[in-house]
């Protein structure tokens, strides 16, 4: 409880906050929008990824509290960003099956997003296999088929690694797969993984599909992927996740 109460007053500081990584357009390397990733700026300046935050993404609440936090700065980023007369790009964010379980999820967005005047089609939202296959997969599945319907787009994050992908495909209705970033590692050097990626590019293509290659790290994976037809990179050879006024920069300089 005590530790709920520090997480909290810990966003409330603003110590928490939305980076943004670039996904870039492989064909004409144009930046087509940014996952953001919450960082927890720590008193040095040091930054800390979710995986090191105490319980924020193992425990419900915490998860709730920091989805709450993300998607509110998240909107206000987009809403400077349209003053700014920036094209609509689009933002990913990550959602957890606690967000999705509470059934009020869907109509919190709208009511954010319609707050601020910034269309939902901004938004994407990116789960894991593990968040359909969540014990309360009937009303995750409602509320992902809501955002849907409202505009948001939905995409499978670390697609490869989970259970019965194949099935996901066919049951829901996902706008783009994001293969995980354990495949783009071995492009170079392991024909298994030149394997999976090819096929997985061609289902999805197959099932008109977007594609996002994860950990994309050099030119070579870049000419790989690009060449066999993936949309979109993310990785270091573009950019980590940085501070919104870095990715707008980001943005401007890109082609
Ligand atoms: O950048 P990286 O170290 O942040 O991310 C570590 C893990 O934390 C990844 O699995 C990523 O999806 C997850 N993550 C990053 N930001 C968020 C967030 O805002 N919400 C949730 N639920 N997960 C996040
Ligand atoms: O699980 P998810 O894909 O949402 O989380 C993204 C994670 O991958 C974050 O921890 C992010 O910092 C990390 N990441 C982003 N780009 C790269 C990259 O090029 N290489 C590696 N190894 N990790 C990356
Ligand atoms: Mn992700
Ligand atoms: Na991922």
């Amino acid at each position: 409880l005590q530790q709920m109460s520090t997480f909290r007053s810990l966003l409330e500081k603003g110590k928490v906050r939305p980076y943004y990584q670039p996904q870039i357009q492989l064909t004409d390397r144009r930046c087509h929008g940014f996952e953001a990733l919450a960082r927890w700026i720590l008193p040095n300046g040091d930054l800390l990824s979710p995986a090191h935050f105490p319980n924020a993404l193992s425990d419900p609440e915490a998860a709730v509290m920091l989805g709450e936090h993300m998607l509110l700065s998240i909107s206000n980023d987009l809403l400077r960003w349209q003053k700014a007369n920036m094209p609509p790009f689009k933002v990913s964010i990550n959602v957890t099956a606690p967000e999705l379980r509470r059934g009020d999820y869907p109509r919190k967005v709208a009511e954010l997003f319609a707050s601020k005047g910034v269309p939902l089609s901004r938004l994407t939202v990116e789960v894991t296999e593990s968040v359909l296959l969540d014990d309360k997969a009937t009303q995750v599945a409602q509320a992902l088929s809501d955002l849907r319907q409202m505009g948001v787009s939905i995409s499978l994050d670390d697609f490869g690694t989970g259970f019965a992908s194949l099935t996901h495909l066919k049951t829901y209705t996902i706008d783009e797969i994001k293969i995980d970033r354990s495949f783009i590692a071995g492009l170079n050097s392991n024909s298994d993984d030149q394997a999976i990626v090819r096929a997985t590019l061609v289902l999805a293509r197959s099932l008109r599909i977007k594609t996002v290659a994860e950990g994309l790290e050099s030119e070579s994976q870049l000419r790989f992927l690009r060449t066999l037809g993936c949309d979109y990179g993310q990785g270091y050879f573009f950019s980590p996740a940085v501070p919104a006024a870095q990715a707008e920069r980001y943005f401007w300089a890109s082609p």
